[in-house]
C-alpha cells in the first residue's frame, strides 16, 4: 500500500545553542506506524509549499509553544511564553488552505489550538487562572515532587460527543487522556464542532464535520498506545492516502 507524504511543519528553538529545528520522535512514529511518510519541512514559504502541497496527502500540526494572543486578537496576559510569529505564522497559513483545498488534517495539542486559531476561534491563555473550576490539565510535572511525569501518564477522562469522527474512532463515550497543555480552546472558530470535554467543561478536541479528515485532540495521542490513540493516527492516514491518489 501507498505510503501518503505526511506534511510536518517543523518547530524551531531559536534560544536552543546551536538553534535548531526539531520534533520528538514520538509524533514521527506514530504516523510511520499508522503506515505514512513524514516528510518534516523547515519553515516553508509560500513558493516552497506549493511546489511541495501537490506531493502532499495530509498535514500534521504537532505540540509546542504558545501561539500569540495576538492571533486572536487578545493583548499578551502575561502567560503567553516562546512566542515564535514564525511558526505561528506558517501553521496557521497551512490550515487555512488545508481547510480551503479539503487536505486532512491532524492537529495535536498546540497544533489543535493552531486550528481554532486560524479559523477565527480564541484561547485561554492559562486554563488554571481564566476559567472557573479547571482542572490542573498541565501535568508535565508532579506538583509535590517536582519530577517530570511521564508523557502518557493519564491525567482525566475526556466525554466524546455522540455522531462526530472522534466517537466513531474511540467506540465508546469516554476515554482517559494525558493533558500536557496550559492553554485551551476559549470560543470556538468558524467550520468547527467540539467534540470531546474535559470534566470541566474545557473542549478537548475540535473538529470540522463535511472535511475529508479535520480534527484536532487536546491530548498526545503520540505518547498513548491502544485503539484510540492509534485509530486517530490510522484514520488521519487513510485520508491522507485517499487524497494523494
Ligand atoms: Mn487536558
Amino acid at each position: 500500500m501507498k505510503r501518503p507524504l505526511i506534511l510536518i511543519p517543523l518547530p524551531a528553538y531559536n534560544a536552543a545553542t546551536p538553534p535548531t529545528y526539531g520534533i520528538k520522535q514520538s509524533y514521527a512514529q506514530a504516523v510511520i506506524r499508522a503506515g505514512g511518510e513524514p516528510l518534516c519541512v523547515v519553515r516553508p514559504d509560500d513558493k516552497r509549499l506549493s511546489s511541495l502541497l501537490p506531493f502532499v496527502g495530509g498535514i500534521f500540526l504537532v505540540g509546542g509553544h504558545d501561539i500569540d494572543s495576538e492571533y486572536y486578537g487578545e493583548e499578551n496576559m502575561g502567560h503567553t511564553e516562546h512566542i515564535d510569529r514564525e511558526r505561528d505564522r506558517v501553521e496557521l497559513a497551512l490550515i487555512r488552505l488545508a481547510v480551503k483545498r479539503r487536505f486532512p488534517l491532524l492537529g495535536v495539542c498546540r497544533g489543535m489550538q493552531a486550528m481554532n486559531v486560524a479559523l477565527g476561534g480564541s484561547l485561554y491563555q492559562d486554563v488554571l487562572t481564566e476559567m472557573q473550576g479547571a482542572i490542573d490539565h498541565d501535568r508535565h510535572i508532579d506538583k509535590k515532587t517536582g519530577k517530570d511525569l511521564p508523557h502518557g501518564a493519564l491525567a482525566h477522562d475526556v466525554v466524546i460527543q455522540a455522531r462526530t469522527v472522534l466517537a466513531k474512532l474511540a467506540g465508546k463515550d469516554r476515554i482517559a487522556v494525558n493533558s500536557l497543555h496550559h492553554q485551551g480552546v476559549k470560543t470556538l472558530g468558524k467550520h468547527l464542532v467540539a467534540s470531546a470535554f474535559a470534566p470541566d467543561g474545557l473542549i478537548e478536541a475540535i473538529e470540522i464535520p463535511d472535511h475529508p479528515f479535520a480534527l484536532g485532540v487536546e491530548w498526545h495521542p503520540e505518547e498513548l498506545s491502544g485503539k484510540p490513540a492509534e485509530k486517530i493516527f490510522a484514520a488521519f492516514v487513510s485520508a491522507a492516502r485517499r487524497s494523494s491518489k
